[in-house]
């Protein structure tokens, strides 16, 4: 960015908390007050939530930035703290997972299954060879037994790197051979779609090019034929016959607790290395703070899958730590039909439901009729994550899932984080749509211009972090000067997020999207952010997507993507229309210089698996180019459907 980014986007509503909610809310604003008087002293009191083997010497070592160590000294157990605790506190029949198959089989397991699974997995795997410090890939469906997996992992000290079941075998190769994984978890199978989808023959694809992997464990859930050699293990016939006694060995709040790859929209992924101690920390006091659980009477459900960080931090460690019962859901929200999501609210009475906006702006695609056909009088509060949430989407979400009275809370966070940084809290912050508000107590966020200084209210610029936090990222593993460059160096002593943000005039922070992203239209930085809100509050879109494509005149112009809304008639001339219609509303919203150069009605936008949209392969469209690596797409046919399309808008 050469210049700061534009701050065209006005939204004031503001919604406070729910009085009820607020006087008996877990965290109160005195956190703001406590943290910033003593930071360290803050994140100690929040590590004293878990059970410790051994007390740490030292709350942070800082003395060889990036590298920071946290409880330094302390040592626990991640299972122990998830499951073993809570079992011995007597809640070992509270169920942990409500799970619901996509074609509607269903389990129920408590605490007490959950951590007798874990323990004969964890023999198992220590069966195989596996310890302390080894590597294990887990590239399984969204079945109870990704949890285990990941659980059974962090109880021997193996570091879990989770791949998602919708990546293809090279992408899957790549992972395995960054990590030299010793073990893959897999299965036969899921359901997406109504139909089986295998994952078997991904893995034996990848593993015949991974010499490290020696062994490869398989849960059967579709039972279709699979084929079988001499490194593979059924998980029922392994895992489900070894013992059911295991004593968790504490580990160093320093000890590697997983790798994760960010596959970010350009080069090579990147293994984002999260330890134990801090991590565990952060993630579990933010699912108290954030999320206002109550494990005695909540049920919560976050939809991510577990390959994303979002299903690691807010499925499995926030939630488990925290002695949650939770929803788990296999399969896609319109399948057998589009009010599936809200019929599992309605059957498990959700009390909590944790979201990202593109199925936000998705159910809006839809229609409201669909979230009115339930009853979703159980939610009590609402999140979103994965980008920004245009402010009409959450009015949307306030207004048709939460009743026209729940709060939400927009958290940002990115992998890299490992947990929420930014984000309202429920009892306390009068949210505005659109904004994710302030740091959480004992975290040090800010925006700054290019040189690194903080910009005033009213003024855009980059996110950045001041002071470390407990889960950060340790490193990318095996790279550690890659992750001084990508992250320590773009500002002196500041870590850079790489997302555009904005101050509003209360020191409110808006995010603008990815930095890569913005646009620079006749020497003005625009966000595609705020040009995508302006369409998405025209009462015809449910989605947009907005790039910058190579012009003439102006350097760059704004080429936008637009979903209509359910019932909006986009033949011939009403199409016409509506494209007009739809320029000229953006720049009355926003300005003349926002205007789009040229507005495509499309069917759908293309998405990476976590839900966020791929601008990438949109400029590839807009300037005509053949389309870049589509390897993480979701849905690989939906560029198709783009391409031909615009052949047809033009
Ligand atoms: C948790 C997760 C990180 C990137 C991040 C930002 C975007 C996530 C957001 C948000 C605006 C929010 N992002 N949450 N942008 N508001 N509430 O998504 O991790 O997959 O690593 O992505 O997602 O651009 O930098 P990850």
């Amino acid at each position: 960015m050469s210049e700061a980014l534009a701050n065209l986007l006005n939204e004031t509503r503001q919604f406070p908390p729910p009085a009820e909610l607020a006087a008996h809310a877990n965290v109160t604003a005195e956190a703001y007050a406590e943290a910033d008087a003593d930071r360290l002293g803050f994140w100690e009191r929040q590590a004293g939530r878990l059970a410790w083997s051994k007390q740490w010497d030292e709350v942070l070592d800082w003395s060889n930035p990036p590298f920071a160590k946290w409880f330094v000294g302390g040592q626990l157990n991640v299972a122990y703290n998830c499951l073993d605790r809570h079992v011995e506190a007597g809640r070992g029949d509270k169920v942990a997972i409500h799970w619901e198959g996509e074609p509607g089989d269903t389990r129920t397991v408590t605490y007490a299954d959950l951590h007798k699974l874990t323990c004969q997995a964890a023999n198992a795997l220590t069966e195989l060879g596996v310890t302390a410090g080894d590597r294990v890939a887990i590239y399984l469906p969204m079945i109870p037994e990704a949890a285990v997996a990941m659980l059974a992992c962090a109880r021997i000290g193996a570091t879990h790197s989770v791949v998602f079941g919708g990546f293809s075998a090279d992408a899957l190769t790549n992972r395995i051979q960054d990590a030299t994984a010793k073990v893959v978890i897999t299965a036969d199978g899921g359901y997406r779609r109504g139909k089986p989808s295998a994952l078997k023959p991904t893995v034996d694809e990848a593993v015949a090019n991974c010499p490290s992997v020696e062994h490869v464990l398989v849960v059967r859930r579709t039972g279709e034929d699979v084929a079988w050699s001499a490194k593979d293990h059924w998980w029922h016939e392994t895992v489900e016959s070894a013992p059911v006694e295991h004593t968790a060995q504490p580990f160093d709040a320093e000890h590697p607790l997983f790798i994760l790859y960010t596959s970010g929209t350009t080069a090579r992924p990147k293994g984002i290395l999260h330890t134990t101690g801090g991590y565990l920390t952060q993630t579990s006091y933010t699912t108290h703070a954030v999320f206002d659980l109550k494990p005695e009477t909540d049920v919560y459900w976050c939809t991510a899958d577990i390959g994303w960080v979002t299903g690691h931090s807010y499925i499995v460690y926030g939630p488990l730590s925290n002695g949650a019962t939770q929803v788990m859901y296999e399969g896609t929200p319109d399948t057998p039909h589009k009010g599936r999501f809200w019929e599992i609210v309605d059957k498990y009475k959700v009390t909590i439901l944790y979201t990202a906006p593109t199925l936000i702006r998705t159910m809006m695609k839809w229609g409201e009729d669909i979230p009115a056909g339930y009853d979703l009088s159980s939610l009590r509060l609402l999140g979103s994550v994965g980008e920004p949430i245009n402010p009409e989407a959450w009015i949307w979400y306030r207004q048709h899932v939460g009743g026209g009275e729940l709060p939400i809370v927009d958290t940002w966070w990115q992998t890299e984080t490992g947990a929420i940084m930014i984000s309202p809290l429920p009892g306390v912050t009068a949210a505005k749509p659109g904004s994710a508000m302030t740091p959480l107590p004992g975290i040090v966020a800010d925006v700054v211009d290019d040189q690194g200084r903080s910009v005033p209210n009213g003024g855009g610029g980059y996110l950045v972090l001041r002071e470390p936090w407990p889960s950060m990222l340790r490193t990318i593993w095996g790279d550690d000067n890659r992750f001084i460059e990508t992250y320590w160096s773009r500002f002196e002593g500041m870590y850079f997020a790489g997302d555009g943000a904005k101050k509003d005039d209360d020191g409110h922070i808006w995010l603008l999207g990815r930095v890569d992203d913005v646009m620079l239209v006749s020497g003005h930085n625009i966000s595609t952010t705020e040009v995508e809100s302006a369409l998405v509050s025209h009462p015809s879109v449910a989605e947009a997507a907005v790039v910058g494509a190579t012009d003439p005149t102006t350097g760059q112009a704004i080429v936008a993507f637009a979903i209509p809304r359910g019932s909006t008639d986009i033949s011939g001339e009403a199409g016409e229309q509506l494209i007009t219609d739809l320029r000229n509303h953006v720049a009355k919203t926003l300005g003349p210089i926002a205007k789009p150069r040229q507005i495509m009605l499309v069917p759908e936008l293309p998405k990476t698996r976590s839900g966020k949209i791929m601008r990438r392969l949109l400029r590839d469209v807009a300037e005509h180019r053949s389309l870049g690596d589509v390897t993480t797409l979701q849905d690989s046919s939906v560029m198709e459907l783009i391409s031909s399309g615009m052949q047809g808008g033009k």
